[in-house]
């Protein structure tokens, strides 16, 4: 005699309550009289998929360059995290700037840490109010 076998279909959330291991108790129960029942556990471990964004830790950066500063000036450090593990949470720091390419001109980033740099020198010449 078999007994019905319930499977309930979770989602496991590796960076969430669930943590990165599932312990389950296993219990076999015999139909004798009276019955016995003995028990054993299994674990898994939760692989990571990559369910989170990089999350800056704000949402603007601000800061003040004189307009005389040299090339290589480090500006300023954006950071961000990734609650992921491994190449899912391994954060590569880039520039974009859609509205205004030339922009990007004076500004290079280094792609590991974060630092932006001053790339060209800041002309207010150029600027025109
Ligand atoms: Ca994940
Ligand atoms: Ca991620």
């Amino acid at each position: 005699m078999f007994d019905i076998l319930n499977i309930f279909l979770v989602v496991f959330d590796r960076e969430g309550d669930d943590g990165k291991f599932v312990s389950v108790t296993v219990k076999a129960t015999d139909q004798g009289e009276p019955s016995l029942e003995g028990v054993c556990s299994f674990t898994v471990e939760i692989t990571d998929v990559n369910d989170n964004p990089p999350l800056f830790d704000r949402q603007k950066y601000v800061e003040n360059v004189k307009q005389d500063a040299s090339i290589g000036t480090n500006i300023l450090r954006v950071s961000a995290s990734d609650e992921d593990a491994d190449n899912n949470g391994a954060i590569m720091y880039s520039l974009s700037s859609p509205s205004n390419r030339q922009d990007l001109e004076y500004f290079e980033i280094q792609a590991e840490s974060g630092w932006i740099i001053l790339k060209k020198p800041l002309d207010v010449s150029n600027i025109y109010l």
